[in-house]
């Protein structure tokens, strides 16, 4: 473990991960995320590992909520990981539990033990495997990315070929990845780049996070600060505060791409999970070496009651029409619906399929399925989403896909919504 720790120290050395800039989020805001993420804690769904990662970086470690995760997670681990987790799923309990000074390669509760690493690494290699027989990975890139980050953080072999196959991805002219795995990926990258001994390894390694960084700061110059959109910026601002000796001797304006991330209000525990790292000035990339003695900010954990989080005025609300259509011209039988719906103001998109399923259920019924970013639509019309054809439904406003799910996005009056059965 010792060897761990300080191969650990040195990548973030070479990473330059350490906060070199004075970007970081006033006390009063990051308290208040800490606090957003300690009540989305609920007892009655799947501990969100993305939840505890950021509550350990942001040094919350002294809440009985954090505690609770912990253990929940470890349960969890017993339980799941050799059965229906994926292999990002997995990687996400490993950075989880390193952060909590745990050891992945040990995890017991329920009176039983498991090697989540070696499970890590087995669910790696079948990623590995479908991508060098199919050209794509068993699940994603971002999860593939999750999994070079978790094994390498870990200490535990197996993170250099899934290393090297992103970067090749990175820098391929005819890749379209988007914001969010390419800053996974490139600090997974960063890691490996510290650890390998191979030179040639290390200048491809090299060669990507640049690119990657580079990217992005690009991209923040031209689009006023906004890397991706409003939801990629936590990814993509960990990715810029761990890679500054990347691309040294440029320098980052954090204040510009602060400041977009301030001017929007986050509310999904995910959300807010992804960016609270950045905002205290740290990245994924230090999960593995927390200091876990210090709770570093003494906060009361506030009483869910506390936070009001329904909008109790839905009744006094004008009503609204939203077009609503749902189209497959991709497998099986095709079709092409559409329906008007009148819906409350403030309603959200789930409401307006509700809505729809209601008045015309032999064509609009669909099925959700919670996940860490709220409730995924699986299926409509009958038509379901599968991970091995890569199918999903995705959601579309007069042409331009949305960049919120259903349980959050809120349409206007007139808004035209479609949902295309599409690849990925
Ligand atoms: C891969 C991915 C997808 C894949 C998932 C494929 C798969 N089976 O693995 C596909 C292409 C299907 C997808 C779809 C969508 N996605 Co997506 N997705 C991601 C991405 C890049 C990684 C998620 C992941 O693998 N996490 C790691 C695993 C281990 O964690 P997990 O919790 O098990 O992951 C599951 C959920 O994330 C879920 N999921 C993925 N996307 C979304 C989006 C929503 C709204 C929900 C509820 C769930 C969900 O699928 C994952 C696998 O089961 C994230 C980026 C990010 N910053 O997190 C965006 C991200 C989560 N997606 C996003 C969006 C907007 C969508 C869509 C709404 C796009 C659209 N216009 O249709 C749709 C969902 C529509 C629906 N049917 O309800 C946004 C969500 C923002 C928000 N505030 O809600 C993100 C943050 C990207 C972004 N920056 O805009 N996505």
């Amino acid at each position: 473990m010792l060897g761990v720790a300080f191969g650990v120290g040195v990548l973030l050395a070479l990473a330059g991960s350490t906060a070199a800039h004075d970007c970081v989020a006033s006390q009063e805001l990051v308290s208040k995320m800490v606090r957003s993420l300690e009540d989305s804690v609920d007892t009655d769904e799947l501990p969100n590992p993305s939840v505890l990662l950021a509550l350990n970086l942001a040094g919350a470690t002294d809440s009985g909520t954090r505690k609770w995760l912990l253990q929940e997670i470890s349960e969890k681990a017993v339980e799941r990981a050799q059965k229906d987790m994926s292999s990002g799923e997995v990687a996400l309990y490993v950075l989880a539990l390193l952060s909590s000074c745990q050891k992945p390669e040990s995890v017991t509760a329920l009176g039983q033990t498991v090697d989540l690493l070696q499970v890590l690494q087995q669910k790696t290699d079948e990623e590995m495997a479908s991508l060098e027989m199919d050209g794509v990975p068993k699940t994603t890139l971002f999860g593939v990315s999750l999994d070079a980050l978790g094994l390498c953080l870990a200490g535990a072999g197996g993170y250099e070929t899934p290393a090297v196959a992103l970067a090749k991805q990175l820098l391929s002219s005819e890749s379209t990845l988007s914001v969010d795995t390419r800053a996974v990926a490139a600090l997974a990258l960063a890691c490996a780049y510290g650890r390998t001994s191979l030179h040639d390894v290390r200048d491809l390694l090299g060669e990507a996070v640049a690119g990657v960084s580079n990217g992005f700061l690009d991209e923040q110059e031209e689009r006023d600060g906004v890397i991706g959109n409003i939801y990629s910026m936590g990814l993509a601002l960990q990715e810029l505060e761990a890679t500054a000796s990347f691309y040294a001797p440029r320098e980052w304006d954090c204040a510009q791409a602060f400041s977009v991330v301030y001017s929007h209000d986050y509310s999904q525990p995910t959300a807010i999970a992804q960016l609270l790292p950045a905002l205290v000035g740290r990245s994924y990339l230090e999960a593995a070496g927390i200091d876990c003695t210090a709770g570093a900010t003494a906060r009361q954990r506030l009483s869910p009651s506390l936070s009001p989080k329904l909008d109790t005025t839905t009744a006094s609300r004008a009503l609204i029409t939203v077009h609503y259509s749902i189209v497959n011209k991709l497998q099986g039988q095709h079709f092409d619906y559409s329906t008007s719906v009148r819906v409350a103001g403030g309603s959200t998109l789930l409401e307006v399929l509700e809505a729809a399923a209601n008045e015309e259920p032999d064509i609009f019924s669909f099925q959700t399925e919670q996940t860490s970013w709220g409730p995924m639509v699986v299926s409509i019309h009958g038509l379901a989403a599968s991970t091995e054809d890569k199918t999903y439904w995705q959601f579309l406003s007069s042409g331009d896909a949305l960049d919120e799910g259903v349980g959050t996005y809120k349409p206007q009056d007139g808004d035209h919504i479609q949902a295309v059965f599409s690849t990925y």
